[in-house]
């Protein structure tokens, strides 16, 4: 996160942090993407993440350490959207969700002070709205990405405006959407990508976007470019529910 500030415990409850390992070794995990709690057994991702081993760590704003609240659980299958492309412009339907283990009969994932499912979101949030973002990756002086999770402030950009010429142009299609801040400064980056970009609305927490790609980090005109999580709403009910 770039432009950010170190979270309080509790105030991202949804935040996952998605760590992988080489296939059947025994090395400990290390994080490579942030994730979105929807479910008790599912998160929300970016498909551009997806590894062949992984486990999410919930409740924790400290990577590094291991805290009294954390809920290390293994990830039992990724799907990832039968859309989703990579080019050398943009990722294309950059979402994937992960089934988490049953750990405790009904439950993957409980419910605490610090550990709690964001909504998905029954309409869209209109251009202009001020939403949040959060991760543990690469700062202005941190390349490799912060210990401790952090958050920033970002306005949703319009698709107009972020189709502009000196933008994304015809890079960006509805699977995706802006958000940062046209004059730079604040944005995900590396190591944020498949977490959540989350807005307010009458005191609920509606998982808008999933962080994805960007023309680096920071830029002027080069604002952050998020999963548009409400395309998907039928594909993700899809997968719960079957
Ligand atoms: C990345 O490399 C990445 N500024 C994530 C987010 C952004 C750029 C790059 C957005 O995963």
């Amino acid at each position: 996160i770039f432009g950010g500030r170190k979270s309080l415990p509790g105030a991202h409850p949804w935040q996952v942090s998605l760590q992988t390992r080489p296939k059947g070794s025994s090395q400990p995990f290390s994080h490579i993407c942030g994730g979105i709690l929807i479910e008790s057994c599912w998160v929300l991702t970016a498909a551009h993440c997806i590894e062949r081993e992984m486990q999410v760590v919930l409740g924790g704003v400290d990577i590094e350490k291991d805290e009294e609240y954390d809920q290390v659980i293994p990830v039992e299958r990724a799907m990832v959207h039968e859309d989703y492309k990579e080019t050398p412009f943009a990722l294309y339907n950059d979402i994937a969700m992960l089934q988490l283990r049953v750990t405790d009969k009904p439950f993957c994932a409980k419910e605490s002070r610090f550990v709690k499912t964001a909504c998905l979101p029954s309409q869209p949030f209109p251009s202009g709205t001020e939403c949040v973002i959060s991760g543990w990756g690469a700062t202005e002086t941190q390349r490799f990405g912060s210990s401790q999770l952090l958050d920033a402030r970002v306005l949703l950009i319009s698709q107009e405006r972020c189709k502009a010429p000196n933008v994304y142009g015809d890079s960006l299609d509805d699977s995706m959407f802006c958000a940062g801040n046209m004059n730079g400064g604040v944005d995900s980056c590396q190591g944020d990508s498949g977490g959540p970009l989350v807005c307010e609305r009458n005191g609920t927490h509606h998982v808008i976007g999933v962080v994805s790609w960007g023309d680096g980090c920071g830029k002027k005109n080069k604002p952050g470019v998020y999963t548009n999580v409400h395309r998907f709403i039928d594909w993700i009910a899809y997968h719960i529910i079957s």
